[in-house]
């Protein structure tokens, strides 16, 4: 695992992402008890290549008290695709939303941008997230995007969006560590719920992530640069693993 000091990939990143990751690990760190996790020792730093250009990518993974796995991770592939991924993965003893974000940009725009606080139990978030959440201004954005069919695990607060301008990226950015607030907040604060309760959620952790798992656009690139195995190993190990 790499640890505080070496933010290699982020300093050659499109700024909305480089902003983005500092800024996510600034509320991680501000809030929760960090440790490290430790993912597969080969897949935390990965090289490919695609179309004749380098894929790097590179993780940074965290759990706490109450996430069991909270994952960063940045990717380039060599001037034409910058990618930020990131889930927060909560330990299925806690009745907490999954949080995702992800980032996709090539040339100078991010061509998707997508964040989200996804309640698990299919339709609506705990009462104490819609009330917090609810307080937070609407934005608006000029280019909404549509979500892919299997994106109905996503929540009303859900911003899919293809930021146009900087103040555009600054209202994504911020809306983000807004989200974050909220989200480290409430879960520090929440208690463990009862067995019965941990099957209901392992079994929406497991639709969010097969979900997940159907994204052809995230599929595509990492088949062709890793092969087809590879890409489902990487995606159901790393990007979206089912708890046990
Ligand atoms: C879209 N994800 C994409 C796109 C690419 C990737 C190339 C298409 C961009 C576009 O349409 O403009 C690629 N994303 C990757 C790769 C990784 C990655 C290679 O994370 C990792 C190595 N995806 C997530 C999470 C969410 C998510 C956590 O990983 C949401 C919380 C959403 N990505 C998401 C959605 C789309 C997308 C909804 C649009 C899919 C579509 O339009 O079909």
């Amino acid at each position: 695992m790499s640890n505080t000091s070496t933010p290699s990939l982020r300093e050659q990143q499109h700024p909305l992402i480089r902003q983005l990751a500092d800024g996510i690990e600034a509320v991680w760190h501000k809030h929760l008890d960090l440790s490290p996790y430790n993912l597969p020792t080969e897949l935390g730093y990965v090289e490919g290549r695609l179309e004749g250009e380098k894929l790097i990518i590179e993780n940074r993974c965290y759990q706490t008290p109450q996430f069991r796995k909270m994952h960063l991770e940045l990717a380039k592939v060599g001037n034409m695709l910058d990618i930020l991924h990131c889930v927060m993965f909560p330990r299925p003893e806690y009745d907490l939303p999954m949080f995702g974000c992800d980032l996709v940009g090539g040339r100078g725009q991010i061509s998707a941008a997508i964040a989200d606080l996804s309640p698990l139990n299919g339709h609506t978030l705990p009462k104490s997230y819609t009330s917090a959440l609810s307080q937070i201004k609407t934005l608006n954005f000029s280019q909404p995007r549509e979500l892919p069919e299997w994106g109905d695990i996503f929540s009303e607060y859900c911003i899919f969006v293809r930021p146009t301008s900087t103040s555009e990226e600054a209202m994504f950015l911020l809306r983000i560590q807004e989200f974050l607030e909220i989200h480290c907040t409430q879960a520090i604060a929440s208690s463990p719920v009862s067995s019965d309760v941990v099957e209901q959620i392992l079994k929406g952790q497991r639709n969010y992530c097969t979900k997940q798992q159907q994204n052809d656009k995230t599929r595509r690139v990492l088949e062709k640069a890793f092969g087809n195995d590879w890409a489902e190993n990487y995606m159901t190990t790393v990007l979206f693993d089912l708890p046990s």
